[in-house]
């Protein structure tokens, strides 16, 4: 496989297929389903996987100028131990069967969920990991997004401009990055997904205000969920960090308990003619999952999920974050 002057395997195509994808050229044929590859390449280079097709629609470039424009965004050339990882993980990916996950099987060292979270989660579909992040690293991270945003903690006249929705699309900071590396966080997930072979996603945060004149800013407050509904959906995880505290018409995070439980037989019971995203999901009997600043939320893809309205006086501040190995299905159709 060619690679540039980085040496990643797999960049080239990745960079080819997104310009193929700009001229309408990329057919079904021109790719396996390379999904999770190109998902976890993206991540795993640091970049994420908003920014670079945006630059590459944009801009069109040559590779030379891809991979210029990578090192840029890092503020460095890619280390190579994460160049080798990386293309370990390449070549793993395109010779190895995907695995079954969570594995049983592998023995996870300094655990941090206790046996009464892990029968919890199992009951639940999700968990709340208290302190996973210090105070300090929290507060670093918060101001990082109200700089970005120009918007100014104390003053809430300044935070009802018209740009801001919900996300923060903020991606490259080191109070962001090193929240992604917090290793509790990381002990998590290795527990939840039974394997220490993991990659971080380089995820948006989001800043969600309270309300004003009856206006709901809650970005994504409708139940939905992130992951196809075409059977069997496949064991994944999603999760996020309290930056401030929030209590629960702070606009806490929602699902519905157990729902990963009953999925499957709720979505067979349909009528043809119903489309699960379309019911009215609030009577599936969501909850709000509040929390503390530095505490973590993680919930299983299956359960229907948003954010809640703000009603309080404080804006809920928080970073998304999820652990994933870089064989987990996706399953190759949307539903
Ligand atoms: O921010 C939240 O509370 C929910 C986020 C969400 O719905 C999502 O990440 O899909």
């Amino acid at each position: 496989m060619e690679t540039g002057e980085l040496g990643i395997l797999h960049l080239r195509r990745y960079w080819a297929k997104r310009l193929l994808e700009v001229e309408g050229r990329l057919g079904r044929g021109n790719a396996r389903n390379e999904c999770g590859l190109d998902f976890t390449l993206m991540h795993g280079l640091g970049l994420g996987i908003v920014e670079p097709p945006e630059y590459l629609f944009n801009q069109r470039p040559s590779y030379t100028e891809f991979e210029q424009w990578i090192v840029q965004k890092l503020g460095r050339l890619p280390d190579r131990a994460l160049v080798e990882r990386l293309n370990e993980m390449v070549s793993r990916y395109l010779e190895q069967p995907q695995r079954t996950y969570p594995i049983e099987q592998e023995d996870i060292q300094d655990s941090v969920l206790s046996a009464a979270d892990l029968a919890f989660w199992q009951e639940n579909g999700y968990v709340l990991l208290r302190n996973a992040v210090s105070a300090e690293d929290c507060r670093e991270a918060e101001l990082a997004i109200w700089k970005f945003l120009g918007m100014d903690p104390q003053n809430p006249e300044s935070w009802y401009g018209i740009t801001h929705t919900f996300w923060v699309s903020l991606f490259q900071h080191s109070a962001l990055n090193k929240n992604r590396s917090a290793l509790r966080i990381r002990k998590a997930f290795e527990q939840l997904w039974g394997t220490d072979d993991l990659w971080a996603t380089v995820d948006r945060s989001s800043l969600n205000r309270p309300e004003r004149d009856g206006i709901n800013m809650s970005g994504p407050s409708r139940l939905h969920w992130d992951v196809s509904l075409a059977l069997p959906i496949p064991f994944g995880v999603q999760g996020l960090l309290y930056l401030s505290d929030t209590s629960p018409e702070q606009g806490a995070f929602r699902c519905v308990p157990g729902f990963h439980r009953r999925i499957e037989q709720w979505l067979g019971d349909l009528a043809p003619e119903q489309d699960p995203r379309n019911l009215d999901l609030e009577s599936l009997g969501p909850v709000s999952v509040p929390g503390s600043a530095g505490d973590f939320v993680i919930w299983n893809h299956a359960l229907p999920h948003g954010s809640g309205r703000n009603l309080a006086h404080y804006p809920r501040v928080v970073q998304y974050i999820t652990l994933f190995p870089h064989d987990y299905g996706i399953h190759p159709v949307w539903k």
